[in-house]
């Protein structure tokens, strides 16, 4: 992680200004994104927003895909209603979406594979010390957001999983510069197969310029927030509220 950031770093800050903006067309208009820009929080962030500006993380090909990838924390979901779902095939769960949106949404998991796919071999860093490559499939968050409509004053989307670990729910959020960026995707295969539950079925999240923490399995429900404060203990994630992690995990 600190290697890579060093690596940036000799790249040098020139042009940050337009690398930030650029390929954000979608979102040029919103005064929502404007806020957003205008208001990171976090010397992590701001320096690796500056740096990367909209930049894509690294892909990999078919060979480079880890013949074992652990799964980590959650392994199983205790909750009855999950399990039962889990039983039929997720045949008639729906991702609900809500929040700050103008519509709120309930999605079928076979709408979400109908949407256009996104394919990304991308590597996975566990802030534990362990990482893998794998292929992840599924429609990109901004797609799914754009159906639900934001309000203007959307400004992080929040990812309620079915999960109870160590005693709390699990949850994560990222900001909408991360929900619209393109190798952000509501993974449902992991190589070519239907997710596992180790792995997070029906869906987890892939933001693939962050750590291993912030890819949300088991996804139920996609809040729209306008903060994060008051949301369980207001870290914006079970990690950052567990142990202190940084709510920004950039790679
Ligand atoms: N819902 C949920 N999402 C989660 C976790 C979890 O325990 N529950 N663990 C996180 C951590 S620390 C990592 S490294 C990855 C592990 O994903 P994997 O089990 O597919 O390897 O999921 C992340 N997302
Ligand atoms: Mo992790």
């Amino acid at each position: 992680m600190i290697l890579s950031r060093r690596k940036l770093i000799g790249i040098g800050a020139a042009g940050a200004g337009g690398l930030l903006l650029g390929g954000c067309d979608r979102l040029n208009d919103s005064e929502t994104f404007r806020g957003v820009l205008g208001g990171a929080t976090g010397l992590n962030q701001r320096t690796q927003r500056l740096l990367m500006g909209d930049g894509l993380a690294k892909e990999f090909s078919e060979a480079d895909i880890s013949p074992v990838f652990k799964a980590n924390g959650s392994l199983a979901v205790g909750d009855p209603a999950y399990k039962a779902h889990l039983a039929r095939g997720f045949a008639d769960w729906g991702l609900q979406i809500d929040g700050l949106v103008k519509q709120p949404l309930m999605l079928p998991l076979s709408y979400l594979k109908s949407l256009p796919q996104r394919v990304q071999i991308t590597r996975h860093d566990c802030v534990e010390g362990w990482s893998a490559i794998g292929k992840w499939q599924g429609p990109q968050l901004g797609t799914v957001l754009a159906q639900a409509g934001l309000l203007p004053s959307a400004k992080y989307a929040v990812f309620h999983c079915a999960d109870v670990l160590e005693g709390a729910q699990y949850y994560e959020s990222i900001d909408l510069t991360d929900a619209f960026h393109p190798q952000t995707i509501l993974a449902w295969a992991m190589n070519g197969q239907p997710l596992s539950e180790p792995h997070g079925a029906p869906i987890r999240l892939r933001v693939e310029r962050q750590l291993g923490y912030k890819q949300a399995k088991y996804i139920m429900r996609i809040e729209l927030r306008d903060t994060l404060a008051g949301l369980y203990r207001g870290g914006g994630g079970f990690w950052e509220d567990a142990r202190g992690y940084q709510w920004y995990g950039g790679i």
